[in-house]
């Protein structure tokens, strides 16, 4: 089967995983990373092929019973955004169905059950992720494609390999932006007839207690999930806070980030639309430091682990890090710490301590911290192949923008040089980029940063 003809902007973004057996029911978008029903261009790909082939439109969200180290923390935020998502679907007159169980083969079971015409899914690189689409592939009997909705430019269009760093990756990725940075077309309503012998929205038991979601405290106060909460977000950033963005991203004392991650990572928001709104206000040096965040770092990081196996693994470092890492293996490291010691923020370094805080209390770190942070984790670990394991667990368990591509490429390059080149020999680092106290010092108050988590922290905000 070729995929049925689809407008121009969406058929560049979506390429056929398998071919099959077009069954005679509907067509069904798989929907797993991006959980939003707005600038969706997987579900986009969806409507137009069940509009093409005059079929019924179906969207599944199939509800893994661990992901990742997930837990009630965003399992909660997920829910949340999910019930949203299925309020703007029906408003569409599309159903969302939740469905549990080991997402590709319950997706592709449940397919095959509906006779489905053809399967969309979101592309996803995520090591995890890439082991359901598998799945999937071997149980669907019918045509499964794959839409990229979470990058501006498709990930397998920006480049044909693993990129060396940010650079590479820019001259690649920069002279396509004219071309792929658009906005992105409204999904029409289905006809109300869509709606027709599907399944009613509804989530097994009491979530998320109907998984082995281990728990880490309440619910978050300081941040509401889905789209409409992060396009708020987005609009208050674009106001108030972009023009500062540029001088006061690297100061974890200051509010100078735009605090769009764990919406961008649960695909509440895209960011398309939020570059395609940033690309409308006049160029500053704030607007392309933003930019370059949202578009070069965070897409080389699905570059990364698209095109490295071993991604999300000490295995999957640039050869010259594990190199110099090993060959200082033996350094004596100044204090060694374990990761209970670590998880309660019970070091000696007072910074490091208000970064661990941040993150438990608020599942989100500053940007800049979590860089020292990891650092640090690679200072006070016996072997760099803990260091790697411990900080991403601790990241993974606790940050609401976890689990993610970008906390692979953040640690591998903290930890393991990732994107990253050699810089004058030291102990323990080798040639791995080093940070310190000092460093910080000369950079930002660090005294304001910890007061600021201290307050923080204590009202538990
Ligand atoms: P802003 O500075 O406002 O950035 C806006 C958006 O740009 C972010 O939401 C993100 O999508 C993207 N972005 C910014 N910096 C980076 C970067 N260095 N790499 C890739 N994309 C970036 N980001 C995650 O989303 N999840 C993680 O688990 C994660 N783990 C990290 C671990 C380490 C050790 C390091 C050094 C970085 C990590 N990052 C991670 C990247 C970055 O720190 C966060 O994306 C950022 O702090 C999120 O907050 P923000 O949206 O307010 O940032
Ligand atoms: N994606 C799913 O399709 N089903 C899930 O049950 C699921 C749980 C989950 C929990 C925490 C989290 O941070 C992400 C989760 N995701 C889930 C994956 C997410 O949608 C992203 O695709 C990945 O995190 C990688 O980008």
């Amino acid at each position: 089967m070729t995929l049925p003809h689809l407008p121009r902007d969406i058929s560049r973004r979506t390429r056929l995983l398998k071919d099959g057996h077009s069954g005679n029911g509907p067509v069904i978008y798989w929907m797993s990373r991006d959980q939003r029903a707005a600038d969706n261009w997987a579900l986009l790909a969806a409507a137009h092929a069940a509009s093409a082939l005059s079929r019924p439109l179906r969207v599944f969200f199939c509800l893994a019973p661990a992901f990742s180290g997930a837990s009630s923390r965003h399992y909660g935020f997920l829910a949340e955004g999910l019930r949203q998502v299925a309020g703007s679907l029906a408003a569409k007159n599309i159903p969302l169905e939740i469905l549990t169980g080991k997402p590709g083969i319950t997706a592709g079971k449940r397919a095959h059950s509906m006779n489905a015409a053809l399967i969309v899914t979101d592309f996803d690189p995520y090591p995890e992720k890439r082991s359901w689409k598998t799945e999937l592939l071997k149980t669907a009997s019918c045509p499964v494609a794959e839409t990229d909705a979470h990058n501006i430019v498709p990930s397998w269009i920006a480049s044909p390999k693993k990129e060396y760093s940010a650079a590479t990756f820019r001259r690649k990725v920069s002279p396509l932006l004219p071309e792929w940075l658009t906005d992105i077309p409204e999904i029409e309503p289905m006809p109300p007839m869509n709606m027709e012998g599907a399944a009613p929205f509804a989530f097994p038991g009491t979530f998320p207690a109907s998984l082995s979601a281990p728990d880490t405290g309440d619910p978050l106060e300081w941040i509401t999930p889905g789209e409409h909460a992060a396009s708020e977000r987005l609009r208050i950033f674009l106001r108030e806070g972009l023009e500062r963005y540029g001088q006061e991203r690297n100061d974890p004392g200051l509010d100078g980030l735009s605090g769009l991650s764990p919406w961008l990572h649960f695909g509440h928001l895209s960011a398309q639309r939020a570059a395609f709104a940033v690309s409308a206000t006049p160029e500053t040096e704030s607007s392309k430091a933003f930019l370059e965040e949202l578009i070069i770092r965070r897409e080389l990081a699905d570059n990364f682990c698209h095109f490295e196996e071993a991604a999300g693994t000490y295995g999957g470092l640039p050869e010259w890090s594990r190199k110099t890492l090993d060959a200082h293996r033996k350094d004596s490291r100044p204090v060694l710490y374990d990761i209970h010691t670590l998880e309660k923020a019970r070091t000696s370094d007072p910074l490091w301590n208000a970064a661990q805080r941040e993150m438990t209390s608020r599942g989100k770190m500053h940007g800049w911290a979590r860089m020292y942070w990891a650092k640090k984790i690679l200072e006070w670990s016996p072997s760099p192949e803990e260091a790697f394991i411990t900080a991403l667990f601790l990241n993974d368990r606790y940050e609401l923008d976890g689990r993610d591509p970008n906390g692979i490429a953040g640690i591998s390059w903290a930890i393991g040089g990732l994107h990253d080149r050699p810089w004058p020999e030291r102990p323990v680092f080798g040639t791995v980029r080093y940070m310190n106290y000092g460093g910080a010092a000369r950079k930002f108050n660090v005294k304001h940063y910890i007061q600021k988590i201290d307050s923080l922290v204590s009202t538990n905000l």
